[in-house]
């Protein structure tokens, strides 16, 4: 009896374990892409993760902002989750001016578990 009571208990807390790591996330792909060259500004900013992000309704709870070689924001702040990605489009003048030099993308996301997933990474405008 005690050690099916040990072996249900086991099999359990695997489970809650295995659900628990799976409803984390990490940044899987981006657009643009980490470290990429590139010659204009995309529309927008777009970051794919691994899983699902969190939502609460229409509340902006993942945010991804990106900042040029002058440390001026050029993301709009409309952040739209769907899904597993994030997007934000780039204000206008940024993308007819694109400044050449290193753009910083930094974001905060929910995980399904309610973790915090943060990060930053740069892409490089050489017009
Ligand atoms: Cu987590």
């Amino acid at each position: 009896m005690k050690k099916r009571v040990l072996g249900f208990s086991v099999a359990l807390f695997t489970i809650a374990g295995i659900s628990a790591a799976s409803a984390h996330t990490v940044l899987i792909a981006s657009n643009p892409t980490q470290g990429a060259v590139i010659k204009a500004l995309p529309t927008k900013i777009t970051l794919s993760f691994a899983d699902p992000l969190l939502t609460l309704g229409r509340k902006i709870i993942n945010k991804v902002v990106v900042i040029d070689s002058t440390n001026k924001v050029v993301t709009t702040g409309n952040d739209v989750t769907k899904g597993a990605v994030l997007s934000d489009s780039l204000a206008k003048i940024a993308k007819i001016a694109a400044k050449s030099g290193k753009y910083r993308v930094s974001y905060r996301v929910s995980a399904q578990d309610g973790h915090i997933v943060s990060g930053s990474f740069f892409f490089t405008v050489r017009n």
